[in-house]
């Protein structure tokens, strides 16, 4: 579009004071191009220039949840992309909201969930030429390395194509983050209405699906068939697909044990005869061929080599639709490249009927370890202790999800996080959101409104201290909303524990925080609900009333700072320092 065409709403309107009824704008056409397409949910922090832009995207039926930090509200539309498939949209203001919604993009990005970040920005011609202005920052060049593409916007017409653009971008091959950078004049441009409506694009077939080629299929069944020992490994791009059934068919039809990464967990239930999550260890080392379904050998696999992975050879099989990520660490010998719905619905079709089942001397073997683990387990979990340790604290959760098996679990912390994972069993599909790939702190609050929002279904968020500690103030935002959401806050008075000593000076230790702390007055501070609790059985009946109100309930649980351990479950990637320690 030319420039000439470019003008301002009263330009236009002085020009031809009756054609204004017949004119749109950039703040319009965004809408328009959003809704157009199915986006009808906003999580963003208003401000300049995209204040106005909120209300009018909220007077024209957009849900907007303006949220106390942009992180937040980036996670709420990351988690938004991956429970529902399209992109999550996060709306910022210029560099510093835009640099707050960075991190979230980048995760997005990272764990595969599509999401458009949108952020105003400042005028081209004087941050081109680092004049100083308002909020002056080269968003596009920053946020480029951080997501999967990004595109700026500079005339109201191509706005249409811009949203289509970053849509396709974000949930099509591999999903993940899109930046969408919309300069201040970009909002009040004006253009003809019709012209306007001609240039919004429907996005026909977003995500289309990708068919695996026949040999790759037959290869991989070749090499299950062959196994002694197999083992499948859903991972989060797995429950991220949506093709719960047939991958429930494949598993069940194939005989072949399962192992859930943390955010498939439920997409068969945890209670499964198949599920070998009671017997990680034992599997990883065990198998002989080992077939994943959207997950990456990355280090939540120590990259699918190395002790936990055993002596005996590995053959692995991987489904995945991103291309690059086959012989990422080890040699793939069946690399199937489509979307997860295609290439399991192909697979079934290729064992229908005449599969032989896994050796028995193996599923036998691996029942028998997963049984022995659980056994072992159940009494601590039944602990009543004070002071509570995680144990029995998690022992109550566990239960409680296990009565209320449509509830989402948002989990974040180390210890908290670690054993939270291997506690709670989960029953369906999507329910278990956390940290992800980057083992991220901050996520809580944002899943646990998106969850809220996106699903109409209760939340439970159970959070370390600390980890609560990042998205914290998202409080307000429950109760302002009134978002059934039950925050649970493991407090053990730090980071991992509570109990670390500085010898040196009055400071306390890098790792603790105040003693005691009161974090339900937080909730009580909007009007939510706040409750201590120092027993299991407390904990127990707290969290059962604020599911059964689905009132905004913030549950501060103390927890033994004694009963952690170092980064949790990972203390192993802690560097040593060979220096004698203080
Ligand atoms: P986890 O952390 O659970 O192990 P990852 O995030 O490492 O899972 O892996 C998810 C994988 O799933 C990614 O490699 C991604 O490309 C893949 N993926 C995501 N969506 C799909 C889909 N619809 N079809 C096929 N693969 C997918
Ligand atoms: N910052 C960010 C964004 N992500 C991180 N993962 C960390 C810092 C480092 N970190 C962890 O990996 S876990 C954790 C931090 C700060 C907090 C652990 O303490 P907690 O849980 O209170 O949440 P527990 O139960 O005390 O172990
Ligand atoms: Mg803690």
């Amino acid at each position: 579009m030319s420039d000439a065409a470019v003008k301002t709403k009263q330009d236009a309107a002085g020009a031809n004071p009756a054609a204004e009824q017949d004119l749109t704008d950039g703040f319009h056409l965004v809408i328009d191009a959003l809704k157009l397409n199915g986006l009808n949910t906003i999580y963003g922090v208003p401000g300049i220039p995209i204040t106005d832009f909120g209300r009018m995207a909220q007077a024209e039926g957009i849900r907007v949840l303006s949220f106390r930090h942009e992180q937040n509200a980036g996670y709420a539309a990351a988690i938004a992309g991956y429970l529902t498939k399209k992109p999550g949209v996060c709306l910022t203001v210029s560099a510093p909201g835009f640099l707050n919604g960075l991190t979230a993009l980048a995760h997005a990005t990272t764990n595969c969930f599509p999401m458009i970040l949108i952020s105003g920005s400042s005028e081209r011609e004087i941050v081109d030429l680092q004049q100083g202005d308002y909020e002056e920052m080269d968003q596009l060049a920053i946020a480029k390395p951080l997501c999967k593409a990004a595109f700026r916007v500079l005339h109201a017409a191509d706005i249409g194509i811009a949203v289509a653009r970053a849509i396709r971008a974000a949930v099509s091959g591999r999903p993940g983050g899109v930046y969408l950078d919309l300069p201040a004049k970009l909002f009040g441009q004006v253009i003809n209405a019709d012209a306007g409506a001609k240039s919004l694009v429907k996005v026909i077939d977003a995500a289309p699906a990708q068919i695996p080629a026949p040999d790759s299929i037959k290869r991989a069944l070749d090499v299950l068939k062959s196994a002694k020992r197999p083992l499948i490994i859903l991972g989060k791009g797995a429950a991220y697909a949506q093709a719960d059934e047939a991958i429930k068919n494949f598993v069940e039809k194939s005989g072949v044990p399962f192992l859930p990464m943390s955010m498939a967990k439920g997409l068969l239930p945890d209670t499964h005869p198949q599920c070998a999550g009671a017997a990680r260890s034992t599997v990883l080392k065990d198998s002989d061929v080992v077939m994943l379904i959207g997950a990456r050998l990355n280090w939540l696999l120590s990259q699918g080599k190395g002790k936990s992975w055993g002596e005996a050879p590995k053959k692995f099989i991987q489904i995945d639709i991103e291309p690059k990520e086959m012989d990422s660490n080890v040699e793939i010998v069946a690399p199937v490249v489509g979307d997860i719905g295609s290439c399991v619905d192909a697979l079934l079709a290729g064992i229908d009927g005449k599969w032989p089942a896994p050796p028995a001397e193996w599923t036998n073997a691996v029942k028998a370890k997963r049984d022995d683990n659980i056994a072992k387990m159940a009494p601590r979990l039944m602990n009543n202790n004070v002071p509570m340790d995680y144990h029995g604290a998690l022992g109550v959760l566990r239960t409680i999800i296990k009565e209320r098996p449509d509830a989402i679990l948002v989990n974040e912390g180390a210890n908290t996080l670690d054993l939270a994972r291997g506690i709670i069993d989960m029953y369906q599909p999507r329910k278990r959101l956390d940290v992800g790939t980057w083992g991220i702190m901050g996520i809580g609050m944002g899943q646990a409104i998106a969850a809220a929002i996106e699903t109409g279904k209760p939340v439970l968020c159970v959070e370390g201290d600390s980890a609560f500690g990042f998205s914290g103030m998202e409080v307000e935002t429950i109760c302002r909303y009134n978002l059934a959401i039950c925050i649970v806050i493991f407090n053990n008075d730090g980071i991992y524990r509570g109990t670390d000593v500085n010898k040196v000076s009055d400071d306390p230790a890098p790792t603790v925080f105040v003693k005691g702390a009161r974090y339900d007055k937080m909730m009580e501070a909007f009007g939510g609900v706040g409750v201590n609790v120092t027993s299991p059985d407390e904990l127990k009946r707290a969290v059962n009333a604020a599911m059964d109100s689905g009132k905004p309930t913030l549950i501060n649980a103390v927890i033994d700072p004694a009963a952690g351990s170092e980064s949790g479950r990972i203390g192993n990637l802690n560097p040593q320092s060979v220096l004698k320690k203080k």
